[in-house]
């Protein structure tokens, strides 16, 4: 009995973060403007970061909140002593491509930037923290959109490439969990923040997207490759955004249409998983006229670097129809999706269903049998500080426990592999979709507001204290 309580030995957990979203220090020590820097908060956000608007303009009046964030650039000391002491086993973090490469396409790195994610990494082990690493989360640098039109050119192959040679050699022995790319699917959604895209009057998105995509494919591959090569402790995952869809109502046209909404959006990870481009995939290209130009040599690389683990983020689960009149849709930002009259929403509308947890996890399993990783869970919610500055967020407890019992339940009722759990937004940070600081999902509550105010006083709330109990429990202490 207790023995189902419990989680594998070994079992990663920790919390994750996104450098942007974080760090802060925009223009610090060389570092280069990236994609990620120029979307600002407010109802302009949006169109930015679906590719319908081009807004790029630090003087216009909106507030920017990438470029100070929570400034962890320069206090990240303090901050991973907080998750040292709850125990953290993983951190996961992103590295800003432009503080290595601060224009993109340069054939030298910047040392300085080189340096920063060292002394992280560094600080990291102190506390026996094991580096998760993205290589990208949503960041390019600007250059190379300006200059090249970003994943859309051929060329960032060779730019990436020469990002990872560098990253594996600098951080051997250091770092060996590495993610490409961050919910690589989102370049359906947000493709300017996914891929840096940007697009003309009149072409054809669609087709833009996926040569995009399969240009970020071959370069996870390439990434792949030179990770087992320069150290083969490495182990490489790719990332998606994950969620199940489920049908609207029982009828077939419905299971149909959740079908196709999850192959969307399992298309990447067949490609990076199995390592050849599914079927339905080049039927539907051919039904609507999309070519991605690819060489032989792509393909092959793509068959021979497939990823080690796959790893996901997981919100919430999806609803979809066939039919057309069911039009209801979630609040939630960007990804939405059709209305489940089941479940409780948080309050910026994001469907509440642990149990679609367990399900997301038996799916992926099924459907690739490789080591999983789940590298993103959450609840964003408004945190209300009372007179000693202390946030009692029960109901972040509350989700994150309702969670962790679907992952356990899918290690000891199901048998699928997991390797770690990496809670989203571990310490409060600015808000991927909306851009806000108020939406915060952390275990370590900062001191700033939408604007930017505040003293970025870092305090631990109520859930701190339940996570690192958690984790010295392996789990067990999740009734
Ligand atoms: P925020 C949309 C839907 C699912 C995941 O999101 C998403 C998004 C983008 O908003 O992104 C991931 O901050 C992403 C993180 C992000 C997190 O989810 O909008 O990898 O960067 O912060 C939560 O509440």
């Amino acid at each position: 009995m207790s023995e189902k309580l419990t989680f594998p030995t070994g079992f990663l957990w920790g919390g994750a973060t996104a450098a942007n979203q974080c760090e802060g220090a925009y223009d610090a020590d060389g570092r280069g403007l990236a994609n990620v820097d120029v979307v600002p908060i407010g109802k302009d956000r949006l169109p930015i970061i679906t590719g319908q608007k081009k807004m790029f303009d630090f003087e216009d009046g909106y507030f920017y909140p990438a470029k100070e964030a929570i400034d962890m650039y320069h206090r990240f000391k303090e901050d991973i002593a907080l998750f040292g002491e709850m125990g953290f086993k993983t951190y996961r973090l992103s590295i800003a491509w432009s503080r290595i490469f601060p224009k993109g396409d340069e054939l030298e790195p910047n040392e300085a930037g080189l340096k920063f994610y060292e002394d992280l990494f560094k600080e990291c082990h102190k506390y026996g923290i094991e580096p998760l690493v993205t290589i990208t989360h949503f960041d390019c640098p600007m250059h190379l959109i300006e200059e090249y039109g970003g994943w859309r050119s051929r060329k960032m192959l060779e730019f990436y490439e020469r990002l990872c040679r560098t990253l594996f050699t600098r951080y051997k022995g250091l770092v060996k969990y590495w993610l490409t790319f961050n919910e690589i699917n989102m370049i359906l959604h947000a493709p300017f923040m996914g891929a840096g895209l940007c697009f003309e009057e009149g072409e054809n998105v669609e087709q833009v997207k996926y040569q995009a995509a399969h240009h970020e494919l071959v370069a996870s591959s390439i990434a792949t490759k030179l990770a087992h090569e320069i150290d083969p402790e490495n182990k490489v995952g790719c990332m998606l955004a994950a969620g199940q869809n489920y049908p609207n109502t029982a009828h077939p046209d419905d299971y149909w249409a959740a079908m196709k909404e999850d192959r969307e959006n399992y298309f990447f990870i067949d490609v990076q998983s199995r390592g050849y481009y599914p079927n339905y995939a080049k039927k539907a290209w051919e039904r609507e006229g999309i070519t991605v130009e690819m060489t032989e040599e792509d393909l092959q690389l793509l068959k021979d670097y497939t990823v080690d683990f796959i790893s996901f983020s997981y919100y919430s689960s999806r609803v979809a129809s066939g039919d057309p009149a069911v039009t209801e849709q979630t609040e939630g930002n960007i990804f939405a999706s059709l209305k489940n009259p089941y479940l409780e929403s948080s309050e910026w509308g994001w469907q509440i269903d642990p149990l679609g947890l367990r399900i997301t996890l038996n799916t992926i399993w099924d459907r690739y049998q490789k080591p999983m990783f789940i590298v993103e869970n959450g609840l964003g919610a408004m945190d209300t500080p009372d007179e000693n500055g202390y946030v009692a967020d029960d109901y972040r407890i509350a989700y994150l426990a309702a969670h962790i019992k679907a992952m356990r339940d899918a290690i000891n009722e199901d048998g699928v592999e997991l390797w770690g759990y990496t809670t989203w937004g571990c310490i409060d940070l600015v808000s991927a979709g909306t851009g806000e600081m108020k939406k915060r999902y952390g275990f370590i509550y900062v001191d700033c507001d939408n604007e930017g105010k505040g003293t970025l006083k870092r305090s631990k709330k109520k859930s701190f204290d339940w996570y690192k109990e958690v984790i010295a429990s392996n789990g067990a202490s999740v009734e």
